[in-house]
């Protein structure tokens, strides 16, 4: 029995493929997993990583596993062939730096029997000069860990004996735009870090500043009226300046430029809005696109449609890569992972009974919207909306949920409990 294992090909280890790559039956598949790089990241940990509140270590996952039989390649799909059902890829290289640097030079085909879609999104900078060169992301560990040492680096310089206070002012002075739940939980986090860094670095007490920019005439968007209001005081009460409808227009090193207040000095812009499709989602051939950001459709049984919506026989695609055809889920970034994570667990089921047989279609379960707004205090919707402790303490053990190893769970207590006692680790380095 299973001397012939049906070869599935898994696109992405983020949310969704990661948990079909861990998942999927090893001895019924031949697996082979694509992804740009070697471990999965916890993106709701990856704003805590970034201000040292634990090591960035445990806001990921390693791909490669001891007793799994699957194939990793550390490559970026790039094309599809759903005639000849292969995919093409090219190498995606490891620099001393901690970067990986794709190398279209030697691009390498593979087979598959089954596809499996889910590389996300890519960050969008709508084009905005000097947006890509100067700004900080947050979607991996090693965007993080270039934050967290950008953040260590201002305040060294700030201390500087050549640094006058006013030019201290400049660099501490930490610009985020985005006033989605990104850009609201890496504020929060950075206010708390300030907070903390005025114990080791009290000669610079009260000069970090945070400011938010959002295009829109308001941040949090998505959330219900109470709790935004809730997160703008609270950011009034923790020196968040929340400048709405404000237009970036261009980005420089050292400042950014709107539209309404010409040159602001920022030591950091973090760049925390935007999404759209990879190169490989839209370079996909004769596939059923959703108006909204040009994702896969699929049907209700996450088989890619192609244009007529006629179903392109296994090909599956899931995660901020693909919508239902003719079903609204949740779309904001906050129960977008658990879309993605329900979306996979039906997946592993279907297919680990028999990707032949008939399937129930896709049933999305409703889940609470978590986002952080600093100290002991946060916002929550979802059954019913909380503010204040009982969120902060649903947010924190919400984001120890997201860890599904028990091991990495006990370590970020343990890193929580020695916060608390010890200062952040970014302090100590
Ligand atoms: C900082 C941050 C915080 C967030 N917080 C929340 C939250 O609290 N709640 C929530 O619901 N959502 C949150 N989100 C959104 C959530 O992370 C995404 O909805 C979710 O990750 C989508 O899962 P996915 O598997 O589709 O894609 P991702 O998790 O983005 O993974 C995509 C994977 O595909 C790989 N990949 C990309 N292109 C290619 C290619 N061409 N070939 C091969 N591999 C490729 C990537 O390297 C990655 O491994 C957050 C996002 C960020 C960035
Ligand atoms: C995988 O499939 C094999 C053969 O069909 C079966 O014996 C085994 O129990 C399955 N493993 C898991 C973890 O479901
Ligand atoms: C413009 C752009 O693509 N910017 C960033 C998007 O995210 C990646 C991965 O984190 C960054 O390396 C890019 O610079």
């Amino acid at each position: 029995m299973n001397c012939f294992r049906s070869k599935i090909v898994i696109i992405g280890a983020g949310w969704a493929g990661f948990i079909l790559s861990q998942q999927l039956n090893d001895t019924t598949y031949d697996i082979t997993i694509i992804a740009p790089h070697q471990t999965f990241a916890y993106t709701p940990l990856l704003a805590s990583a970034a201000t040292g509140l634990f090591f960035s270590r445990l806001a990921e996952e390693p791909i490669r596993r001891a007793h799994r039989r699957t194939t990793y390649y550390r490559a970026l799909a790039t094309a599809a062939d759903f005639t000849k059902q292969t995919v093409t890829c090219i190498p995606s290289v490891l620099q001393p730096s901690g970067r990986d640097v794709p190398d279209a030079e030697h691009p390498f085909t593979i087979e598959y029997e089954i596809l499996i879609i889910a590389p996300g999104c890519v960050n969008q900078t709508f084009d905005t000069p000097g947006a890509a060169e100067h700004c900080f992301f947050l979607k991996t560990v090693p965007d993080a860990e270039a934050i967290k040492a950008k953040i260590l680096s201002l305040l060294e310089v700030a201390s500087l004996p050549t640094t006058t206070p006013e030019r201290a002012k400049e660099l501490l002075h930490v610009a985020v735009v985005g006033g989605g739940p990104t850009g609201v939980e890496l504020s929060a986090e950075l206010t708390d870090l300030f907070n903390e860094m005025s114990k080791t670095y009290p000669h610079l007490a009260g000069i970090p500043s945070i400011t938010i920019h959002d295009v829109a005439p308001e941040i949090l968007g998505v959330f219900h009226e109470k709790l935004k209001v809730h997160a703008l005081q609270s950011f009034k009460k923790h020196d968040v300046e929340v400048k709405t409808n404000s237009h970036i227009e261009k980005i420089e090193e050292g400042a950014l430029y709107t539209k309404e207040d010409g040159r602001i000095s920022a030591g950091m812009v973090a760049w925390a809005t935007g999404n759209k499709q990879c190169d490989f989602v839209d370079s996909l051939p004769g596939i059923s696109r959703a108006a909204r950001l040009g994702r896969i459709l699929t049907d209700q049984r996450l088989r890619t449609l192609k244009e007529d919506q006629t179903v392109l026989e296994n090909v599956y695609a899931l995660g901020d890569a693909a919508d239902i055809f003719g079903k609204s889920l949740p779309t904001t970034a906050e129960g977008q992972i658990t879309v993605a994570v329900q979306k996979a667990e039906y997946l592993v089921k279907t297919l680990n009974r028999h990707p032949a047989l008939p399937a129930k279609p896709f049933v999305y379960k409703q889940r609470r919207m978590v986002a952080y707004v600093g100290g002991t205090d946060g916002v929550i919707m979802g059954r019913q909306d909380w503010t204040g402790e009982a969120a902060w303490l649903a947010w924190r053990s919400g984001s120890l949920g997201w860890t599904r190893s028990w091991r990495r769970k006990g370590m970020i207590m343990a890193s929580w409990a020695w916060n608390f006692i010890g200062g952040r680790e970014i302090a100590r380095k």
